[in-house]
């Protein structure tokens, strides 16, 4: 059966034919697709994705909330990416600067309240600056009536669609500490040392300066990612053997897509009651005559 609006994606497109666009999934509060300034589409999201629960969209970009991975109570990656958002009808609380933009909300469900017990307000405004560049900003609130704080991890799983895996670099991730998941240690990247990718790669890099600088030989472009307020970057690829059993995943496509994402894991944040958070993400993409030094 043909599934309701709610789990169709909505374009938003700038005015005056500027050539970038990006595609958003209710399910989920995903961002499925961006097409820079020059209408070349930056982000993967697998063939075989499914769009509706109970799996999230395998791809595109994935906001893990309340949780990254299964290390607490909840579903991997916390229920933010496998619940419906609605459109944000308040007026814009971010950035308004912004001629291209959609806001989304996700409320507080009754289900989740029995699996994570607070009252909370999760906004998302996902925009497009005018030289094509994508903004996403997530406004996190504590509502909780009974006076109680509590604490999270947020990611933006970030999806890239690269041209082969085994041509790409990322920089700025030197000399940082990082949580080697497959081998569950603590490890370290040396001066200078780009992350390069012969094999499954799943980190977890510590206290990221701000710019972090993914170039893509072949594709002739570098994709320039700023956080704030995320000090964390989660950089993940499957590799073949993973990639042949995620059954929301085509076997050969580890090749074609990499997750360098902001995070805010190591040191979860804490809100009382009437605080707020505020995490942003801007990623841009340009010619790769532009050196990760700028
Ligand atoms: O990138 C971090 C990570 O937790 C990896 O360990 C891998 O599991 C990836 O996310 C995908 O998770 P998912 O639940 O979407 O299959």
């Amino acid at each position: 059966a043909r599934e309701g609006p709610r789990y169709r994606p909505r374009q938003v497109r700038p005015p005056r034919g500027r050539g970038s666009s990006v595609e958003v999934y209710f399910y989920g509060g995903q961002v499925t697709s961006w097409k820079n300034n020059f209408g070349e589409q930056q982000l993967f999201v697998s063939r075989k994705a499914s769009f509706k629960p109970p799996k999230a969209i395998r791809g595109g970009i994935q906001i893990c909330f309340p949780q990254l991975g299964n290390h607490g109570v909840l579903e991997q990656h916390g229920f933010a990416r496998n619940r419906l958002w609605s459109v944000d009808e308040s007026p814009p609380f971010l950035d308004t600067t912004f001629d291209c933009h959609i806001d989304l909300i996700l409320k507080q469900s009754e289900e989740d309240l029995k699996i994570w017990p607070h009252s909370y307000e999760l906004r998302l405004q996902v925009a497009l600056s005018p030289t094509g560049d994508l903004i996403l900003i997530s406004r996190i609130k504590n509502n909780n009536a009974d006076c109680k704080p509590f604490q999270f991890s947020f990611a933006y799983h970030t999806s890239f669609s690269v041209s082969d895996i085994s041509e790409v670099r990322v920089d700025g991730l030197d000399t940082l500490d990082y949580l080697d998941n497959l081998r569950s240690k603590m490890r370290c990247n040396e001066q200078g040392d780009a992350v390069v990718f012969e094999s499954e790669v799943d980190s977890l890099y510590l206290s990221a300066p701000r710019k972090i600088v993914t170039i893509d030989h072949e594709k002739k472009r570098t994709l320039v990612l700023r956080k704030k307020e995320l000090p964390d970057v989660v950089v993940w690829n499957p590799w073949d053997k993973k990639a042949k059993v995620m059954p929301d995943f085509g076997a050969e496509e580890y090749n074609c897509m990499l997750c360098v994402g902001a995070a805010c894991i190591e040191k979860p944040i804490t809100l009382r009651p009437g605080e707020e958070w505020q995490g942003r993400q801007e990623i841009s993409s340009v010619p790769s005559s532009y050196s990760s030094g700028q």
